[in-house]
């Protein structure tokens, strides 16, 4: 069975293509939405809307419970043997893209960085998560922030396209083909397969289709 990863940045269309997945293949697929939930509701605060708020105070501890509640599913979809598991998400993703872009904002310090990237290397060394492929939705941040403001979650009123920028340029470094930084991390030296996000759903599922043979077959 394959383990299958959604990346991509936000509201990019990752929710989508999971539900079109889950439409299209059937019990032969079993799907794990991101943990958002968990943090918009969080010892009964949201999370989420705090962290948005006031990133400086708020994001260590945001990032602490977005990589437990990863974990969590990456355990789960590891117990599984009846299907293909895709997961919206990663704890690479988490680590190579969001703690990075607030390491690079200064919007936690180097202590909280540290304690961050400790927790990362057990996880992925200890526990051994291993995913087989990534597939990476890639659309121009400004299509991105279109979308959230479409969508209009409350706690994303305050996502600036700069923002988005500079998490689509993490996304490139890691997961892009033609980028000479790709594939020097853990993960991506994984199969990448990267879908043009800049299309309505039905499209986005067309070109993974294309991509089945690899998709279903990787075993690295
Ligand atoms: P989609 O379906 O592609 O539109 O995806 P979204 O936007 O529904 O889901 P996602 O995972 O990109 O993000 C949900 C919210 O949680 C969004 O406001 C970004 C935030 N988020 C998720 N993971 C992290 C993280 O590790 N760090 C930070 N700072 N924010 C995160």
């Amino acid at each position: 069975m394959v383990h299958i990863i959604i990346e991509g940045n936000i509201g990019v269309g990752k929710t989508s293509l999971l539900e079109a997945m889950k439409e299209t293949y059937g019990s032969s697929v079993k799907v794990f939405p991101e943990p958002v939930k968990k943090v918009q509701c969080c010892a009964g605060e949201n999370l989420l809307s705090l962290m948005y708020n006031d990133p400086k105070r708020w994001s260590f501890t945001f990032q602490k419970a977005i990589a437990l509640a990863m974990m969590k599913i990456h355990m789960e979809a590891r117990k599984t043997t009846d299907a293909h598991t895709v997961t919206e998400r990663s704890i690479f993703g988490t680590k190579i893209v969001f703690v990075e872009h607030l390491k690079n904002k200064g919007l936690i310090t180097k202590m909280e960085h540290w304690l961050l990237e400790d927790e990362f290397n057990f996880y992925v060394t200890q526990l051994k998560v291993n995913p087989d492929i990534i597939v990476y939705l890639r659309a121009p941040p400004e299509v991105c922030l279109k979308r959230i403001q479409e969508r209009g979650r409350p706690e994303e009123k305050k996502i600036t396209l700069d923002y988005l920028k500079g998490l689509h340029d993490l996304h490139e470094r890691w997961l892009a083909p033609s980028c000479n930084h790709c594939h020097n991390d853990i993960s991506a030296s994984k199969n990448v397969i990267v879908i043009d996000a800049n299309q309505s759903k039905s499209q986005m599922l067309t070109q993974l289709r294309s991509f089945e043979e690899k998709l279903f077959s990787a075993h690295l």
